[in-house]
């Protein structure tokens, strides 16, 4: 079955209640392209208020602790995004692996408490600019990958996303080929640690300064099922052009 292609907004620490007319406007526009699965993750202040706002909308947040419930000030468990409507969650972004300390395990266990709410994962892999240039970038990821990867999935509810270091909201962004080795090598990698079935039915996002600009280039090449976006999906004159590359 053909994989369908995904958009994701990643507002990471912006908006205020004033952005909820931004996603309702995404949201509206989605509609015109439903080929394409659109989806919004904002701070964790915002889910409900944009729920409210678009009824029905793929709404998810940017992490989630990897217990139930518990002494952890500041945090949220997957089961609370749940609870409020949420349908996804973003884990491992690189944001929290590096100023969170979270290792491969932290993340595993986080896409398994997500998964266990009922909840699809983004997670996220990608190396930082030191390994892209020594030539090590396939083999970092695919550690990653490997650590990652809860240990038991339906993989249509879990979604890689590829997002160089180097790329993120830097303006730099790879090649199509290269994107395109990367998410081949990832696909393989699937295909060895869980099943071809498993393999075949996940969708590799990419990520790493997508803009209106480069997305039909980013989203054409070899095995990218769709884009996970930071700044260019804060307002809907710059996301919307990505959704449309997407359709
Ligand atoms: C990468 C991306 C969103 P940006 O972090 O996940 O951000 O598109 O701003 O590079």
């Amino acid at each position: 079955m053909a994989r369908r292609k995904y958009v994701v907004g990643n507002w990471k620490m912006n908006g205020l209640t004033a952005a909820l007319g931004e996603a309702q406007a995404i949201f509206d526009a989605a509609k015109a392209h439903p080929a394409v699965d659109v989806a919004l993750c904002p701070p964790f202040t915002l889910i409900g208020p944009m729920l409210a706002a678009a009824p029905g909308a793929a709404v998810g947040g940017q992490d989630c602790h990897s217990a139930a419930s518990g002494a952890y000030t500041g945090s949220v468990a997957a089961a609370m995004l749940a609870d409020i409507g949420a349908t996804l969650v973003i884990v491992g972004h690189s944001e929290r692996r590096e100023g969170f300390a979270e290792s491969d395990a932290d993340v595993k266990a986080k896409a398994e408490a997500a998964l266990a709410a009922g909840l699809s994962v983004i997670l996220c892999v990608g190396e930082p600019r030191e390994v892209r240039e020594s030539g090590g970038a396939i083999d970092y990821v695919l550690a990653q990958v490997a650590g990652s990867l809860p240990a038991d999935f339906d993989a249509s509810r879990l979604a890689i996303a590829y997002e160089p270091i180097w790329a993120i909201g830097t303006g730099l962004v790879p090649t199509a080929d290269d994107v395109a080795a990367m998410h081949g090598a990832i696909r393989a990698k699937l295909g060895d640690l869980a099943d071809s079935d498993a393999a075949g039915t996940m969708r590799l996002l990419y990520g790493g300064s997508v803009n209106a600009e480069n997305a039909a280039e980013l989203l054409g090449a070899g095995d990218v099922d769709g884009a996970l976006v930071g700044g260019a999906s804060l307002t809907a004159g710059k996301f919307v052009p990505i959704i449309v590359a997407a359709s």
